[in-house]
C-alpha cells in the first residue's frame, strides 16, 4: 500500500537522528507503542535514521545538527482524535488529547516525509470532519468475499479465523488514513457467520478486536436478525416478542462479556432475502431499537442499512420503482430511533452504479443519525480490472446540497446539521492478493476514501497526488501522467458502459462486462425499458414520482429534461432516441459516440501508462499494464454490444457509419 517507507531524498529533511520525548502518554499503551514503532519504521526506511539513532527521552539541551527533536505531548484542549503540529527549524511538537490523535499525528508526519515536503512546514491543527469512518468487509467465513476482486479473505477461511499478521498490516494502513471502525464479516450473515457472536469464535474475535484497538479501530460484526432461530433460541425474530428480546439480552450480554471492545453491530434486514422486522409486521425502527436498547449499556451502536427494496418485482409491473424504495421504507420512521442507532444509506437510490443521483433519503431524516455508504470494491465499476478512481464520485455525494439551505450531505454525516450524529462507511476492496487490491491503482481508492472521510474538503486531485507520491514516484511527469489517468477514469468508464444515468446492462450475477438485457426481464427492478423508439424510466411526477422525493430545488430540476443534468437524463426520464442533447446531437448519436470515445480514452490511458515504463517499479508497471489490456477488451465489448443493440432496436444508423 503506501507504508513501504522506501528511501526518500534527504534534501528536504536531512535528519540523521531523532530525539523523542513523550509527555502525558505512556509508551506501554498499545496505540502509543504502535505509533512509536511506526515512527521507527518510517524514519529508518525513508531517512535511514536507525533505531540506535533514536534517543529517548529528549535531552532538553539543544540537539546536535541534523537532529530532529520530536515532542509528543498530551493536550486535553484538543478535540477527540485530533492533533496539533508545531514546527520550527529543528524541532517538531505533536500534541493530542488521546492516543488515537497521537497515532494520526505520527502518520501525518510520516506522510510529509513520504511526499518529500519539509517538516518545518508542519504547523497545523487537524481533526476529523466525520467522526465515524468505517469499512465494511463482505467476507464470508468460508474465505470467499462477496464482490471481492483481490483474492480471498484475510480474516476467514474454512470457517476459521486466519493468522493475525495480515490483519495487523491491514489495521496499520487503515489507521494511517484515519479509519476508526471496521466490520469484518459480510452483511449477508449466513451459516457459520451467524455464530460469530457465540463462544465458538470468542477468543479469535477478541484477538482481532485487540489488534484493531491498538490502531484506534473499533471492531463491528454483521448480525443475523434471525439469529435466535438458528442458534437454538425462540423460533421467531419478532422484535416485540418477549422471548426474542430475552434471548437477545442474554446473547448480547455474553458476547460483550467476552469481547468488551466490540463497537456494535451492522445489520442488513428485510433486504435481498435477509430476515427482518417486516416479516412480523414491525417497522425498521422497531427492529433496530430492539437491538439498540440491548447494546446501549455496553456503549454499542446499531448500524442499520437502508438497502430495503422489493427484489422480487415482476418486470411487467411499471408502478413499482426500486429507486423509491429506500425513502418510502424509512422516511416515516424519522424520530423513532434510539440515540445509538445509525441508518446507513447508499450514495445512490439504486445500487452503486457508475452514475446515480444522490439518494433523496440522505439528509431527509432530520431526527436520525445517518451514515453515507459508498463502495470501494468495484462491483459495478470494473472489478479492479478496469481503472476507476472513485473519489470524485464520493465527493459529489458529500458536496451535494440537500435542499434550498446550504446543508450538504457532508454536514449531515459529520453531525453539523440537525444536531444528530453521522458517519461514512465503505465496502472495502482488499483481499489476500499480495498487493491487497488486485489492481495496484485500486489502492488509490482505499487511500482516497480514508483521506476524504477525515477531510471532506480535500480535492480529488490533492488526494491522488499524495497517493502517487507515497507509492509510485515523486517525479512530476509520473505524478501528472498517473493523476491524469486516475482523475479521468470514472468518466471514461461511464462512457463505454452506461452513460446518462441509465445504469445496469451488466452481465447478471458477476456484474462485469455488458449484457444489455441481462436484467431486463428479471425480478431485480433494474430496467432500461428500451423499445424501438425510446429508452428509460419516467421517474418524474408523471411517472413513478421518484423525483418528488427530493427537496427543492432538486425536485423541479430533475422533473424537467431541459433542466435535469444531462449525465442523469436517463435516470429520471424516458426519452425518444431523437431527443436533442445540448451539444446538438440526438440522444442516440450521443450514446453511440460516448461508447467510441470511451474506448479511445482507454487507449489513451494505456499510452500514458506505457510512457511510464522505466520510471516506476517494473513489477507494478507490468501488473497494471496487464490489467489495462483486459480493460481495453472489456471496453471494446461494451461499446460494440451496446451500440449494436441500440442500432438493431432502433434501426437508426450511426452518423459516422460505425
Ligand atoms: O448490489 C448488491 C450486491 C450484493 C450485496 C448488496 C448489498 C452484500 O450485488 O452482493 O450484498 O448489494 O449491498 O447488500
Amino acid at each position: 500500500m503506501w507504508l513501504e517507507y522506501e528511501p526518500r531524498s534527504s534534501g528536504v529533511n536531512c535528519v540523521k537522528s531523532l530525539y523523542l520525548s513523550l509527555k502525558g502518554f505512556t509508551k506501554e499503551h498499545p496505540i502509543v507503542a504502535n505509533a512509536l514503532t511506526e515512527l521507527e519504521r518510517g524514519f529508518a526506511g525513508m531517512l535511514a535514521v536507525t533505531k540506535e539513532n533514536i534517543i529517548y527521552p529528549l535531552d532538553e539541551a539543544k540537539p546536535p545538527a541534523e537532529t530532529l527533536a520530536l515532542r509528543l505531548e498530551r493536550d486535553t484542549e484538543i478535540s477527540a482524535e485530533g492533533y496539533q503540529l508545531t514546527a520550527d527549524e529543528y524541532s517538531l511538537s505533536l500534541r493530542a488529547a488521546d492516543e488515537s490523535g497521537l497515532l494520526y499525528g505520527v502518520f501525518h508526519i510520516l506522510r510529509q516525509i513520504a511526499i518529500e515536503k519539509p517538516l518545518a512546514e508542519l504547523t497545523l491543527m487537524s481533526q476529523p470532519d466525520i467522526k465515524l469512518r468505517m469499512l465494511n468487509h463482505w467476507d464470508n467465513l468460508d474465505g470467499s468475499i462477496e464482490r471481492g476482486y483481490s483474492g480471498r479473505s484475510f480474516f476467514f477461511a474454512q470457517n476459521k479465523v486466519l493468522p493475525y499478521e495480515r490483519m495487523t498490516d491491514y489495521a496499520r494502513f487503515a489507521a494511517s488514513v484515519g479509519i476508526n471502525a471496521v466490520a469484518i464479516n459480510n452483511v449477508n450473515v449466513k451459516d457459520a457467520a451467524t455464530r460469530l457472536i457465540t463462544p465458538e469464535y470468542y477468543s479469535e474475535v477478541r484477538q482481532i478486536a485487540a489488534i484493531f484497538a491498538a490502531y484506534g479501530i473499533r471492531l463491528f460484526l454483521s448480525l443475523n436478525f434471525a439469529a435466535s432461530l438458528e442458534l437454538g433460541g425462540p423460533q421467531s425474530a419478532d422484535p416485540f416478542a418477549e422471548e426474542v428480546i430475552n434471548w437477545w439480552q442474554k446473547q448480547i450480554a455474553e458476547t460483550y462479556a467476552a469481547i468488551p471492545d466490540l463497537g456494535g453491530f451492522l445489520i442488513k434486514a428485510d433486504s435481498e432475502g435477509r430476515p427482518g422486522p417486516f416479516t412480523y409486521g414491525r417497522t425498521q425502527a422497531d427492529g433496530a431499537n430492539m437491538l439498540a436498547k440491548i447494546v446501549a449499556p455496553y456503549g454499542g451502536l446499531i448500524i442499520w442499512r437502508c438497502f430495503v427494496y422489493n427484489c422480487t418485482q415482476d418486470w411487467r409491473d411499471y408502478q413499482t420503482d426500486r429507486a423509491r424504495a429506500g425513502y418510502d421504507n424509512f422516511i416515516t420512521t424519522d424520530g423513532d430511533y434510539l440515540d445509538n442507532v445509525f441508518l446507513q444509506i447508499k450514495n445512490g437510490p439504486m445500487d452503486f452504479q457508475i452514475r446515480e443521483p444522490i439518494s433523496p433519503l440522505l439528509g431527509a431524516m432530520e431526527k436520525t443519525n445517518q451514515i453515507l455508504e459508498v463502495q470501494i470494491a468495484q462491483e459495478y465499476t470494473g472489478h479492479q480490472i478496469d481503472v476507476c478512481y472513485l473519489v470524485p464520485m464520493w465527493k459529489e455525494a458529500l458536496d451535494f446540497v440537500i435542499g434550498a439551505g446550504n446543508d450538504k450531505v457532508s454536514d449531515v454525516v459529520s453531525g453539523k446539521t440537525y444536531a444528530n450524529r453521522g458517519g461514512i462507511a465503505a465496502v472495502a476492496n482488499t483481499g489476500d492478493d499480495a498487493n491487497w487490491t488486485g489492481n495496484d491503482l485500486a489502492a488509490a481508492n482505499f487511500y482516497g476514501f480514508g483521506r476524504l472521510s477525515w477531510s471532506v474538503n480535500l480535492t480529488a486531485a490533492d488526494i491522488v497526488g499524495e497517493w502517487i507520491m507515497m507509492t509510485l514516484s515523486r517525479d512530476e511527469q509520473v505524478i501528472n501522467a498517473v493523476s491524469d489517468i486516475l482523475l479521468h477514469s470514472r468518466l471514461t468508464y461511464e462512457k463505454y458502459t452506461t452513460p446518462l444515468g441509465i445504469g445496469w446492462m451488466v452481465s447478471p450475477h458477476s456484474h462485469y462486462g455488458p449484457s444489455v438485457d441481462g436484467y431486463e426481464y428479471s425480478r431485480w427492478g433494474t430496467y432500461h425499458r428500451a423499445d424501438y423508439l425510446a429508452i428509460g424510466v419516467d421517474r418524474t411526477s408523471k411517472g413513478t414520482g421518484f423525483s418528488t422525493q427530493y427537496r427543492e430545488p432538486h425536485a423541479s430540476i430533475y422533473e424537467n429534461p431541459a433542466t435535469c443534468p444531462e449525465d442523469l437524463l436517463l435516470f429520471f426520464h424516458r426519452l425518444p432516441y431523437s431527443y436533442l442533447m445540448k451539444n446538438g446531437k440526438t440522444l442516440l448519436q450521443h450514446f453511440y459516440d460516448c461508447h467510441h470515445e470511451g474506448v479511445k480514452e482507454v487507449e489513451a490511458m494505456i499510452a500514458g501508462w506505457n510512457g511510464l515504463a522505466g520510471q516506476i517499479d517494473p513489477a507494478i508497471h507490468t501488473r497494471v499494464a496487464e490489467r489495462f489490456a483486459r480493460q481495453l477488451d472489456n471496453a471494446i465489448e461494451w461499446r460494440d454490444q451496446v451500440n449494436t443493440y441500440f442500432y438493431r432496436k432502433s434501426g437508426i444508423e450511426d452518423r459516422y457509419g460505425k
